[in-house]
């Protein structure tokens, strides 16, 4: 029997999946005192395709980059006050922001005066006025390349997952944009039950097909907008976006009942694992370090109580 053939289901698939290859546009912070200089170059980024975001006081770029991914920030040398190559020195002080590639964008022609820019935690100076064309290649290849190397250190290889260090970054990110836009988000720390004596008695390459396969849970259950990280061997940490403590918790739920159902297969027949979970939410807990203590402990009580069950 053939299923009669739906166009728009067919649509609807396609659309899915273009949207799953689709690449995120670039996300550029333009640093720059001068509102039409401002103007100007973020709608020539627009243009091109990208997301720019102005920051015209220096002082908010910390909390700019705390609270978006961003690709690369195009840096102004001179601003009231302050100067780029100080600023670009205050970001690669943080750990998190090592990575970013600064450009600075400047009418400074002093060769001197560029190289100590670069000294300073600089990847490229462009000089004004420039070539939009160049522009836009140059932003465009330093960010590509930044971001193909931040997706590679920052992936679990076991499982795709993001890594400890990526979800600890996303924690911080989406608190504080939480926090500024007045919305609820929950943080779940999940650890498989007893998983040393699947190990000990499968081996473990039956223990890591058992963490792929929560790892796949995850990701078919979870909302694409939310994050799944592989925090440590047989533990998982998910960030769900806009969900308060209640919700996460039915829907984490949910997934630890269709995992308890899956049959891992081996030589010998085969075996169900099983997973507890600890869930906390902002606000409630007041930041991204008590979010994940919460988590923790609340995994600690579902491990008491006797595992498989999401405790809060
Ligand atoms: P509990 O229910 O209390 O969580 O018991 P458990 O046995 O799961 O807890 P424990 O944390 O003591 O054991 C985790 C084990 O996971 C220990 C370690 O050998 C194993 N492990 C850690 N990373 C990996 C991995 O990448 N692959 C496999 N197969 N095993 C791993
Ligand atoms: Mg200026
Ligand atoms: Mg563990
Ligand atoms: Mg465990
Ligand atoms: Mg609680």
């Amino acid at each position: 029997l053939v299923k009669p053939f739906d166009m728009h289901e067919l649509i609807d698939q396609l659309d899915q999946l273009s949207a799953e290859h689709e690449q995120e546009p670039f996300h550029i912070i333009i640093v720059e005192d001068s509102a039409t200089q401002a103007t100007y170059f973020s709608t020539l980024l627009s243009k091109a395709g990208m997301v720019p975001t102005v920051v015209s006081d220096p002082m908010d770029l910390l909390d700019v980059l705390a609270e978006n991914a961003a690709d690369l920030v195009l840096m102004d040398m001179y601003m009231p006050g302050c100067n780029g190559m100080e600023l670009a020195r205050v970001i690669r002080q943080f750990p998190r922001f090592a990575s970013i590639p600064i450009v600075y964008l400047s009418a400074e022609t002093e060769i001197d005066r560029q190289l100590d820019a670069m000294s300073l935690g600089g990847d490229d100076f462009l000089t004004k006025p420039i070539n939009p064309a160049h522009l836009i290649r140059s932003v465009a290849i330093r960010a590509e390349r930044a971001r193909n190397l931040r997706t590679f250190m920052l992936t679990d290889n076991l499982t795709g997952l993001l890594n400890h260090t990526r979800i600890k970054e996303q924690l911080h990110s989406e608190v504080a944009r939480a926090a500024r836009h007045g919305t609820t988000l929950a943080f779940a720390m999940l650890d498989i039950d007893h998983f040393k004596s699947v190990n000990d008695t499968y081996g473990h390459h039956v223990g890591d097909r058992v963490i792929k396969t929560l790892a796949r849970v995850l990701k078919q259950r979870l909302r694409k907008t939310d994050y799944i990280g592989r925090y440590g061997g047989e533990e998982f940490a998910v960030i769900l976006v806009d969900a308060d403590e209640r919700e996460a918790r039915s829907i984490l739920d949910e997934i630890r009942v269709s995992f308890s159902k899956i049959r891992q297969f081996t030589s010998g027949g085969g075996f169900v694992a099983t997973f507890s979970g600890g869930v906390a939410s902002f606000p409630g807990a007041k930041d991204a370090v008590s979010l994940a203590l919460e988590a923790d402990k609340a995994l600690y009580v579902a491990k008491k109580a006797g595992r498989n069950r999401i405790c809060a």
